[in-house]
């Protein structure tokens, strides 16, 4: 009898597919942290810096009860996990919940449906997620394996950005200045600078290798500005998934990862036991515009006796302005999916065109900006304005005056959107808080079209509570009669973000087919912080199980 019970028991821990439900603390608390000989106290969860790392698998859910014990306003996002029904645990600042004020709290519910692999967390309101942010990591279902050769051990890389000022007075000062932020002063590797900076040798991030052995590594580019190259010396990487999603094996000598991304790959030891240094910096397709030139490092270090190189092998990283080395890793992913279902007939068609913009600056106000202006960003030529009343409340609650409806679905003005001097007259955007509404599973195809208004960068593109397949790119102005001839309808990559490339395009499709409030935003903080951001609203199915959820009892209110 004992042992009948004793076999339930181990029976009912380890049944294969058995969703669970796992609960986590995080406190948002000030912490104090030393880089590059200066001390300051940022922002942290839990007082960690990268914050604590999620460790769920597919179909199960994680509860997290966010304290907010700092001093400023914050919210949580849980990046590219999709929140079926659920909005309300989102994140987004004044689109999906107002913050959590200091000394509130706030219970998050967020389930796993088909994820699988490096998602992450961060900070959803003004720049906060600079030092709140965090790895979110989705294992297979118990009983079920890799879809590659199980490695010897795993390990997070958390791209990052550092600033010796505080954060929040970098925005202010950006957003009063109206020109660009102050650049920052070092990039990181999970949370250290490496050995290239002042005071940092003791601040590098090493990682342990056994010669022979294969290692997953799971890449996150948690750094607000910008787009980086990554690369380790004298070894190639196998790419196996993005942004939550199996990829098909994919060598490459280097990464380009743009915030908001996450690359999964495969590290093979299998060079000759030594010191190895991996090292990341920018890559900036508009080289007017000031950025950090800097290089941060870790290093990989073989087990066993022998004495490391000196100097170290140090990887060759791309030029910091090649815009076909970006594009080519970027297009050199395709799907693990024998099956790929990818909207075919199209029910919605946007052409969206997104470019930094300038407005006038205030009287009375100094503008640093290009003429005199201040900088401002925009999606089909409207400049997003943050609402005061959240528009998932509003829509929920039938509240008007919040948003309007009509998000347009072409630009208004047909014109060379890569043209070379760009026409200055069209550089100012109307402002708004438009929503483009969409019902409940239609196929959407979205044209994304950088222009070459004011300055053309990469714009890495998120959308909330979708994946999307990436089925084409290009340079220059989209040509909707050849361009979708060469479309990928048979493995594209399911990806949450994308980096359009300068002066190009990148066409994606996904069903919308999660009721809600979603917002869609350049991941460049800049960008979004001067209005790159739009919001869709996916209508309610008709079933009960194709319904937005209810609000739970304590959303923050506003
Ligand atoms: C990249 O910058 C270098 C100078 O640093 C320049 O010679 C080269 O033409 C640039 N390449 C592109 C593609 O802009
Ligand atoms: C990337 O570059 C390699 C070598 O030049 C080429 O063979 C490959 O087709 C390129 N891939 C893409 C996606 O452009
Ligand atoms: C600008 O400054 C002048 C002189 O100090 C003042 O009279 C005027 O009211 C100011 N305008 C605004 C919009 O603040
Ligand atoms: C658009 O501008 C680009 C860059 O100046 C130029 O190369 C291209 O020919 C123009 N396209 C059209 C259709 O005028
Ligand atoms: C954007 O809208 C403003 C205001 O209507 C207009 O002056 C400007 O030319 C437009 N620009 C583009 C690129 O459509
Ligand atoms: C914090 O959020 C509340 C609620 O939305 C708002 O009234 C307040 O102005 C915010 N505080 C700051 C400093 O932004
Ligand atoms: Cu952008």
């Amino acid at each position: 009898m004992k042992g009948f019970i004793l076999t339930l028991f181990v029976v009912l821990r380890v049944l294969p597919g058995q969703a669970l439900v796992h609960r986590y603390s995080f406190i948002i608390e000030e912490a104090p942290y030393t880089r590059l000989c200066s001390t300051k106290n940022i922002l942290t969860v839990n007082g960690q810096f990268p914050g604590p790392s999620l460790h769920i698998r597919q179909g199960d859910t994680a509860i997290v009860h966010v304290h907010n014990k700092g001093n400023q306003n914050i919210t949580v996002h849980w990046h590219g996990v999709k929140l079926p029904r659920n909005p309300w645990s989102d994140g987004p600042v004044y689109i999906t919940q107002c913050p959590i004020m200091p000394g509130k709290s706030f219970i998050q519910n967020i389930q796993v449906t088909d994820e699988i692999g490096t998602l992450w967390w961060h900070a959803h309101s003004e720049w906060s997620r600079a030092t709140v942010h965090g790895a979110f990591i989705v294992y297979p279902k118990r009983g079920e394996n890799y879809p590659f050769p199980q490695p010897r051990a795993e390990n997070t890389i958390i791209l990052g950005e550092w600033w010796k000022s505080d954060i929040q007075d970098v925005l202010t000062q950006f957003q009063h200045s109206g020109g660009d932020p102050i650049v920052s002063d070092a990039l990181l590797i999970n949370g250290q600078p490496g050995d290239l900076y002042p005071c940092s040798k003791q601040d590098t991030f090493k990682l342990e290798a056994e010669y022979g052995k294969t290692y997953l590594l799971r890449m996150i580019n948690a750094a607000m500005n910008n787009i980086l190259f990554f690369s380790i010396a004298k070894h190639q990487i196998t790419v196996v998934g993005s942004d939550g999603s199996y990829t098909k094996p994919f060598k490459s000598d280097y990464i380009a990862i743009s915030p908001g991304q996450t690359i999964d790959f495969l590290l093979e030891a299998n060079q000759a036991p030594d010191h190895y240094y991996m090292a990341a910096k920018v890559y900036n397709s508009a080289l007017p515009v000031p950025f950090d030139h800097s290089t941060t490092t870790g290093i990989i270090e073989y087990s066993g006796n022998y004495t490391p190189s000196s100097p170290l092998s140090f990887p060759r990283l791309p030029l910091l302005n090649d815009t076909k080395a970006s594009v080519n890793f970027t297009g050199g992913l395709r799907n693990l999916a024998s099956k790929v279902d990818v909207p075919l007939n199209l029910d919605t068609k946007l052409f969206l065109t997104i470019s930094v913009n300038l407005r006038p600056c205030e009287t009375n106000n100094t503008c640093t900006g290009p003429a005199g202006h201040r900088f401002a960003a925009s999606i089909n030529n409207i400049s997003f304005v943050q609402p005061q009343i959240n528009i998932l409340q509003a829509y929920y609650g039938g509240l008007r005056g919040v948003y309007e409806e009509q998000f347009p679905s072409f630009p208004p003005l047909k014109f060379n959107f890569t043209a070379q001097p760009f026409p200055f007259k069209l550089t100012i955007p109307s402002l708004g808080t438009k929503v483009k509404v969409l019902e409940y599973n239609s196929n959407v195809e979205i044209v994304l079209q950088a222009t070459s208004l004011v300055w053309s960068p990469d714009h890495p593109m998120h959308l909330h509570g979708h994946s999307f397949y990436v089925v084409g790119s290009g340079i220059g102005n989209f040509d909707e009669k050849k361009d979708p001839l060469n479309y990928n309808l048979v493995d594209p990559p399911l990806r949450n973000t994308i980096a359009v490339p300068r002066n190009g395009w990148t066409t994606i499709r996904f069903k919308a087919n999660n009721p809600g409030v979603w917002l869609m935003h350049c991941h460049l903080e800049r960008h979004a912080t001067w209005g790159m951001e739009m919001v869709f609203i996916v209508k309610n199915g008709k079933s009960p199980q194709e319904q937005l959820l209810p609000p739970p009892s304590d959303m923050p209110p506003c």
